[in-house]
């Protein structure tokens, strides 16, 4: 999955893909590397951002659904609010990826009379404050009782199993201990019996461990995208397709023969 940012504030790549044109051309690009899914977002979601208005995020995002339809792959929107999912998928999402998991009133409803799929993420506390004292006893079985909980949710508000994926949520009310020990067992998380996902790209974690700036970090992207392919994810939301996809080429190679 290619994320496309149409924001002036996401932590790696704000503001290059504000305008309309740039963020299509961003994301014909990622289509040309080979993402299989674009996941297209108007409001950051990074440690301290701040909400987004409905109608700035429409203004940002709608223009660029829009134009991308027909593109020839399927199109996600990153949002939170559930009036939004609907107009998004009035204009050609085929995905809804919500990183508060359909808990806001009416998003569990507003997708279930719709087809789309719909990733379910979590997050500990909210952008603004959740990376101030993130805190578990076991991270692990926490965040994995939660999915599970919202897996349960969406069945019964008429939401179909094969359409749901689960999300742990790198990064979201997570130190890099957490994020450590999540991804360390992140195959613990394909016992919920839904599609799993993982984003990792260019996160804080890979800057504490490499020291290095978010537009620095595909090396360690890469690793952390591979990783999470091993340990059993089956999306990675990458913001770079071409090296991801390169990586992954040689890990299918090598496990194809095993
Ligand atoms: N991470 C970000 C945003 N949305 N959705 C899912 N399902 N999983 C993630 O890990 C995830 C997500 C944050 O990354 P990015 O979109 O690049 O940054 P920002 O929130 O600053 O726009």
């Amino acid at each position: 999955m290619g994320v496309v940012n149409v924001t002036p504030d996401s932590f790696s790549d704000g503001g290059l893909y504000l305008g309309v044109k740039q963020a299509v051309a961003h994301a014909r690009r990622l289509v040309e590397e080979g993402a299989d899914i674009l996941d297209i977002g108007g409001e950051s979601t990074r440690p301290g951002s701040a909400p987004v208005a409905l109608d700035e995020e429409r203004q940002r995002v709608l223009p660029v659904l829009e134009a991308l339809s027909g593109c020839g792959v399927p199109l996600s929107v990153d949002t939170r609010k559930p009036e939004f999912m609907l107009e998004a998928i009035a204009a050609g999402a085929a995905m809804v990826n919500d990183v508060t998991a359909l808990t806001a009133p009416a998003a569990l409803e507003a997708v279930a009379k719709t087809p789309v799929a719909v990733c379910l993420m979590h997050m500990q506390g909210d952008p603004r404050t959740m990376q101030e004292s993130p805190s578990y006893q076991d991270v692990v079985r926490e965040v994995r009782d939660y999915l599970a909980q919202r897996v349960a949710a969406a069945e019964q508000a008429g939401i179909a199993r094969d359409r749901i994926v689960v999300d742990p949520g790198f990064g979201f009310g997570k130190t890099v201990e957490h994020n450590l020990e999540l991804l360390r067992s992140l195959a613990e998380f394909r016992s919920l019996g839904v599609a799993l996902m993982a984003g990792l790209s260019r996160k804080a974690m890979l800057g504490r461990l490499t020291g290095r700036e978010p537009r620095d970090r595909v090396h360690a992207s890469v690793a952390a995208a591979l990783l999470a392919v091993q340990n059993g994810a089956q999306i990675v939301r990458v913001h770079d397709v071409a090296a991801t996809r390169d990586a992954l080429a040689v890990w299918t190679a090598v496990m194809s023969n095993g």
